[in-house]
């Protein structure tokens, strides 16, 4: 069975995008059941809106909207109350739109429709997917999650997406595999920040595969019950809320899957003080400054910082016997 491609946003994809990475994405469907799930009556009720016409219209519509908001999985709750929205979404790091936290306006530019991921490495064919396709294939879920950054604030959001261990599924890795690495997107004339030639543009991160399997490690799609804002990192980021924030990588073009441990973007300009594992720590200090406790955004209140940021007890088991992981 072919999939018509009566969708609106199918249109414009083929239309913009090479052969190559459209046939790409067709195999994807076949290997994620999508072609012989018979989506076919969705397309086409998709379709009769009208709105294929419009193609400009219909590369900014998200076809997952309905999926939001996503049931929440009642393992992953918090005692620590939700950051407000209007404080967490209006002080973000996301050096590419500038090296200060009120970037939120100026990444309203990025285009997120069409967007590819590119899944390759040591993989036994590589992929290249539609993001929305991708997104739609997967079984979202809202997780509360704490996030701390490694300058010492912290917040709380309730994340929607997917378990990393899904894509590890989906790329069929071969043996050998030790890392996954991750790159954020490359476009300086949208991203200004990426015109900052001293910064070893792309952003890029890395988790070890036993990291990214863990049950914690979340590829988020949406936050607050809706799509995710641009500032948050859509349409694909990182959530590996035991680490300092900078491991959550947002805006994902690529993940590698390799034998090497890949350099962080952070590693890469000073590994001193922003190391590989990065796994929050109050006990290992920042070179230059504590880190025995943390701000709550938007509350003007420090608490402890948690060993592994409250999840030792998912994680610890992770690190044994090795001393350098527990910060640097
Ligand atoms: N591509 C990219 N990802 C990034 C960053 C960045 O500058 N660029 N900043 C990191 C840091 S330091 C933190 S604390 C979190 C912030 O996420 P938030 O803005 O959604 O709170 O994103 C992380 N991911
Ligand atoms: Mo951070």
């Amino acid at each position: 069975m072919l999939v018509k491609k009566t969708r609106p946003w199918e249109l414009s994809e083929n239309q913009a995008t090479s052969e190559h990475i459209f046939f790409n994405r067709r195999k994807f469907l076949k290997t994620s059941g999508l072609l012989a799930a018979g989506v076919g009556s969705g397309l086409l009720a998709a379709c009769e809106d009208g709105a294929e016409a419009d193609t400009g219209r219909a590369l900014s519509l998200d076809p997952n909207a309905s999926k939001y908001p996503a049931a929440r999985n009642p393992n992953f709750t918090l005692t620590r109350e939700i950051t407000r929205e209007d404080v967490s979404s209006r002080y973000n790091n996301f050096y590419e739109f500038g090296s200060h936290k009120r970037i939120s306006s100026a990444a309203q530019d990025l285009e997120i429709r069409p967007w590819q991921v590119v899944i390759d490495g040591d993989v036994a064919e590589p992929l290249t997917l539609d993001c929305d396709e991708l997104i739609k294939a997967m079984p979202l879920e809202e997780r509360l999650y704490r996030h701390r950054c490694v300058e010492a604030w912290a917040m709380a959001v309730p994340w929607t997406g997917f378990p990393f261990s899904e894509l590890v599924k989906l790329a069929n890795i071969k043996s050998g595999v030790r890392y996954v690495r991750m790159e954020t997107f490359m476009n300086p004339d949208v991203a200004s920040g990426q015109n900052q030639f001293w910064y070893p543009w792309p952003y890029v991160e890395g988790l070890t595969l036993d990291e990214a399997t863990n049950d914690l490690a979340f590829l988020v799609t949406g936050v607050y019950g809706k799509p995710l804002p641009k500032q948050f990192g859509a349409p694909l980021r990182l959530a590996v809320p035991w680490k300092y924030g900078f491991k959550s990588i947002k805006s994902i073009v690529r993940f590698t899957f390799t034998a090497k441990r890949p350099v962080s973007f952070w590693e890469e300009i000073n590994a001193a003080e922003y190391g590989f594992w990065a796994n929050v720590n109050p006990d290992v200090a920042h070179p230059r400054w504590s880190q025995a406790t943390e701000e709550l955004l938007g509350t003007g209140t420090r608490v402890p910082t948690q060993l592994f940021n409250g999840y030792a007890e998912q994680v610890a088991h992770l690190y044994a016997g090795n001393n350098q992981p527990l910060y640097r």
